[in-house]
């Protein structure tokens, strides 16, 4: 009998910092989700599209969910239930290597939302993620164990998302979720997420990767111009802080912060777009925004795109 074509939808979910965004990139073999070693990174549920010879995954990336009563953590746990509502299967990412070391922090963790996932009735698979950090490896078998205890029946697959050991065999659980049915997306289509909401994407990662403390914390980012010519993209970019005093320190001592900042997301740009890239960035005050939920909507924060 012949295999029929098979797709659907699967979504990460987890903790923030597990590695859900890395996760995904590495099987996708492409830059679609940005990453940084702060939690919180994802705010916006983004797909990543992976098309196989005989399937397509559409991905959804998820923001970490944590327990908290704030505006925007709500938002965000919000996109990840939105994802999971409309999601054939699931991987529940941890990091494995935090849990090694500490083990009262899973259930903390994750009481939040590990009753309401097991009640979804849909696939779930259990990524212990980060293993390439856990020595020796029969620390992680306690880890293993609770997450068995936490969610009865799922497949548990220790992972490490940045070197790709044990990938196959989570890839191959995820392809098990989805459906027979045709493909969703083209075969070359990445992510159902505008360019431009991408693009957006990549200079947050660049504020991630370079600002200090709550500063991230406090930084939207706006694709505001975009125009192509032949091999070249003008984008300009509003980058929104929440208070006066937070102006300045991304702006850096003449201008540098902001200009290596720039520097690095017009290369990171470059590669998602393949032309040329000019990027313009201003920075504006908005006070308190991110307490002002018709502007976190505006800035797709706890959206799925
Ligand atoms: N050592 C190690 N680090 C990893 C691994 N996977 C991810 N990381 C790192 O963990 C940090 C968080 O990774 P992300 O992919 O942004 O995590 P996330 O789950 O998407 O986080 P949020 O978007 O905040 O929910 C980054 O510094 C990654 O480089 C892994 O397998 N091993
Ligand atoms: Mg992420």
């Amino acid at each position: 009998m012949e295999n029929s074509f098979r797709s659907g939808y699967v979504a990460l979910v987890g903790p923030p910092n597990a590695g859900k965004s890395t996760f995904l990139n590495g099987v996708l073999g492409e830059k679609v989700a940005i990453v940084s070693p702060k939690p919180g990174t994802t705010r916006t549920a983004i797909t990543g599209i992976w098309t196989t010879d005989s399937a397509q995954v559409v991905f959804v990336d998820t923001p970490g969910i944590v327990a908290s009563r704030g505006r925007m953590q709500r938002l965000l746990a919000e996109a990840a239930w939105a994802a999971l509502a409309s999601a054939h299967g699931a991987v529940v990412f941890l990091d494995g290597a935090r849990y090694a070391a500490r083990s009262s922090a899973l259930v903390r963790d994750v009481h939040s939302f590990a009753p309401r996932l097991r009640q979804l009735g849909i696939p779930l698979a259990v990524a212990v993620n980060k293993i390439d950090q856990v020595a020796p490896k029969a620390r992680l078998l306690a880890v293993l164990a609770a997450c068995a205890k936490l969610w009865p029946g799922a497949d548990i697959f220790p992972v490490s998302a940045r070197t790709g050991e044990g990938r196959d065999r989570l890839e191959a659980a995820i392809l098990a979720m989805v459906p027979e049915g045709p493909p969703l997306f083209p075969a070359d289509q990445l992510s159902s997420a505008p360019l431009r909401f991408l693009a957006a994407e990549v200079v947050r990662e660049q504020l991630f990767l370079q600002l200090h403390q709550e500063l991230p914390y406090h930084v939207a980012v706006e694709v505001e111009e975009w125009a192509e010519e032949p091999g070249l993209t003008s984008i300009g970019v509003v980058i929104y802080v929440s208070k006066t005093s937070h102006k300045a320190m991304i702006i850096g001592r003449a201008g540098s912060r902001l200009k290596a900042v720039g520097q690095a997301a017009r290369q990171a740009l470059k590669e998602l777009l393949g032309t040329k890239v000019h990027l313009s960035t201003w920075v504006k005050v908005r006070e308190g925004w991110t307490e002002d939920e018709e502007f976190l909507r505006e800035m797709n924060i706890g959206e799925v795109l």
